[in-house]
């Protein structure tokens, strides 16, 4: 589609029209439009990973093992007879785990359009049907509500505050020809609560001294400064002090809290219910705060170093441990969901920190082969798809780049995950597309553009037209850039794209507005079917093969 200059609403999110001055500074500093879609991906080297450093295990961590193995063994008895797989939808809070469940439920049930998904394509899938979940304790998950905000609203589902889940029977003919079923059990949670999974691993010492040297950042360490105040009239070995450690958890919340501001999008924020406390708020368990710790040293019995050690063990107790071993350590197959987009607004630091966070998250992923056995004892994960998303943001010459912005981000994560005997694949996709692409003319050239209507509360830091915030009824289109061919580049910030943390809030080179869902008219009784990116070949990848 082409339009021209006229068309009113043409914006660049932080340059305002495409006509203005600030504009063309802007075009030049972008790197050269792609000509073809063809880039080859460095192979990752099949490193022998290194081990994650373990504790010794205590009792306690034995018991939890047998109770992991005995709940595996009655998953398996049911899974024996009614062949069933548990899919975990992983990511960082607003990485668009809701939004993608919604629309892959949708998709399945109302009949989306999944060329790739050959079971779907061909017509071996007879339906699929929503039936009660097998956990009684777990709310079901909202699915009517969210597609009818998405939808009818127009709106984004709200942040997810609590676990929930679903359960989607496929109905499907083998290649065969015998009819089979398949029950697919999907979670969801807040991503919040996905940072705490690395601390099963850490003592309260280890975790102190990582966060607080985290904290001393280039750009962390002025948010960190009331908290470091605080920290610093504090001695570890001093008598145990309840308003101490009531002001040190606010304060280091409060950190925590800044660093999760757009302008930084910081991932490596544990623990994740200081973020998110629901109804622990207040609880002893979520009052502690890391210390300068003396090297080497232990915790004299009641000091408040011991107290913050008691408490940052209740919260692994309370907190951690339940959600790791009722959800997931029973998973089968992963799709780890990525907002790059978010940390390519920030810059490179937001980048490292998103790679750190995954990292260790991807760490406490039970990986390998599937076998008989393996199944027996503990169920394994023998498939993760990363998937960037949000791709819609971006034109789709730009797609392949974003899987190897991906590839490059979890590279050692997936380099250990194929060691182990896992299937990795690496996608750019949109759960549901909110825009369209246009070449936009100008003068000579044609820039690859998005269409679509930015949310009403997108200020934009950038605003929208005549400096006023975007009304969110009028459809505007961006250019929102070409990524760089090599993705190193958005790591190191030596190419164009700074990001708002380099810069104020006016002059920064922010690209990617938040649109609204799209506007779908639909003469069909059963409603419209959600437009998505590539939400096909994810489910071909993560499930395909269990519908032969
Ligand atoms: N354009 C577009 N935006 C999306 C898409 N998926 C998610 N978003 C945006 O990302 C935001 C977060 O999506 P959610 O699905 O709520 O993210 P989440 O991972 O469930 O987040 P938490 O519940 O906070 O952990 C949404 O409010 C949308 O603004 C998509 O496919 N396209
Ligand atoms: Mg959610």
């Amino acid at each position: 589609m082409d339009i021209d200059n006229s068309f009113r609403g043409l914006t660049i999110p932080g340059a305002g029209l495409l006509g203005s001055n600030r504009v063309l500074n802007m075009k030049l500093d972008f790197p050269p439009p792609v000509a073809t879609f063809l880039i080859v991906f460095r192979p990752i080297a099949p490193v022998k990973p290194s081990t994650p450093a373990r504790m010794a295990l205590s009792f306690s961590d034995i018991v939890e093992e047998a109770r992991l193995s005995a709940r595996a063994l009655l998953d398996y008895g049911d899974h024996f007879f009614n062949p069933t797989v548990r899919l975990g939808v992983t990511g960082l809070s607003r990485a668009g785990k809701t939004v993608l469940i919604t629309a892959l439920v949708h998709g399945l049930t109302r009949g989306g359009r999944f060329p790739i998904f050959e079971p779907f394509a061909t017509g071996r899938i007879a339906q699929a049907r929503l039936e009660p979940q097998p956990d009684d304790a777990v709310p079901r998950f909202d699915y009517e509500n969210h597609v009818r905000t998405l939808i009818e609203a127009r709106r984004w589902p709200n942040s997810t505050v609590d676990i929930s889940e679903l359960r989607l029977v496929i109905d499907y003919q083998r290649h065969n020809g015998a009819d089979r079923t398949l029950t697919l059990d999907i979670v969801d949670y807040p991503g919040e609560w996905l940072l705490d999974l690395p601390l099963l691993n850490k003592s309260y010492e280890q975790w102190s001294g990582e966060s607080l040297e985290l904290s001393r950042e280039r750009l962390r360490a002025p948010l960190a400064l009331a908290w470091h105040t605080h920290l610093a009239t504090l001695n570890a070995l001093d008598r145990e002090n309840e308003p101490a450690a009531l002001t040190a958890a606010r304060l280091f919340t409060d950190y925590l809290r800044a660093c999760r501001d757009e302008r930084f999008a910081m991932s490596l924020l544990p623990p994740g219910r200081f973020l998110m406390p629901g109804n622990l708020a207040g609880s002893p368990a979520l009052t502690f705060a890391p210390l300068d710790l003396p090297a080497g040293g232990v915790a004299p019995d009641g000091s408040l170093w011991a107290m913050m050690r008691r408490r940052y063990e209740a919260y692994k107790d309370v907190v951690v441990r339940p959600f790791f071993r009722d959800h997931f350590s029973r998973l089968d197959r992963q799709i780890v969901l990525v907002d790059a987009l978010a940390a390519f607004n920030a810059g490179p630091e937001a980048l490292h920190d998103l790679e750190a966070a995954l990292a260790g998250i991807l760490d406490c992923f039970r990986i390998g082969r599937s076998t008989l056995l393996s199944n027996l004892f503990r169920p394994r994960i023998d498939r993760i798809l990363f998937a960037a998303t949000k791709a819609d943001h971006l034109h789709h010459s730009s797609h392949d780049r974003l899987e190897a912005v991906l590839r490059r981000t979890v590279a050692q994560a997936a380099a250990r995950a194929e060691y182990a005997g896992a299937e990795i694949d690496v996608v750019a996709l949109a759960a549901v597309r909110a825009t369209r692409e246009a070449q936009v003319q100008r003068g000579r050239e044609k820039l690859p553009s998005i269409l679509g209507t930015p949310a009403a509360d997108t200020t934009v830091r950038g605003k929208g037209l005549d400096g006023e915030g975007f009304d969110g009824e009028t459809e505007v289109a961006t250019f929102p850039g070409d990524l760089p061919e090599d993705p190193e580049e958005l790591f190191t910030g030596e190419g164009a794209f700074r990001g708002l943390s380099s810069a104020s809030a006016e002059k920064a080179d922010f690209r990617f507005l938040r649109f609204r869902p799209p506007q779908l008219d639909s003469q069909d009784a059963a409603g419209p079917v959600l437009p998505h990116i590539r939400l096909d070949r994810a489910l071909q990848f993560l499930i395909g093969d269990r519908l032969q």
